[in-house]
């Protein structure tokens, strides 16, 4: 019996380390999409990624299974016009919170297979330089949602 209490102390002091060293602190949060409007061919996924860690990481790609293609885009203005362009990468700095929101940084879904509907979920992926793939799950509100906070948590 107290080998058993040293050994599960021991994994637990463990843990923390392993944690570090498989995921470098990098949480993918608050997934979210609008449902699509009508049959509109795109969506655009946003969260909030946290790096914990003592070392930035580098987001380098995404891949989702409810669309032909996934790529990371940026929105700005151009003029009066809102334009995306494509990200290789996005740096992701030791200690803070990097956003993806509307009008900013998402993730693209080019060529939905379906249209997306309020209340479903589906699984996300995100490739870290270092962290390696984390796969999250993006809640679908509202055609007009603005957010997860309407969503229950859980
Ligand atoms: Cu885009």
């Amino acid at each position: 019996m107290r080998s058993l209490l040293v050994g599960l102390v021991l994994v637990l002091l463990s843990a923390p380390a392993a944690l570090a060293a498989d995921h470098g602190g990098i949480a993918v949060m608050q997934a979210w999409t609008r449902a699509s409007p009508g049959q509109a061919p795109n969506g655009a996924v946003y969260f909030v990624i946290r790096n914990a860690g003592p070392s930035a990481d580098v987001l380098t790609g995404a891949y989702c299974e409810v669309a032909q293609k996934t790529e990371l885009h940026e929105s700005m203005m151009s003029g009066a016009m809102m334009q995306m362009k494509p990200l290789a990468e996005v740096p992701i700095p030791a200690g803070q919170a990097v956003e993806f929101k509307p009008g900013g940084r998402h993730v693209m879904l080019m060529g939905l297979k379906a249209p997306l509907k309020e209340g479903d979920h589906f699984p996300l992926t995100l490739d870290f330089k270092s962290a390696g793939a984390q796969t999250v799950e993006v809640a679908v509100v509202g055609v007009a949602g603005e957010g997860p906070a309407a969503m229950p948590m859980h």
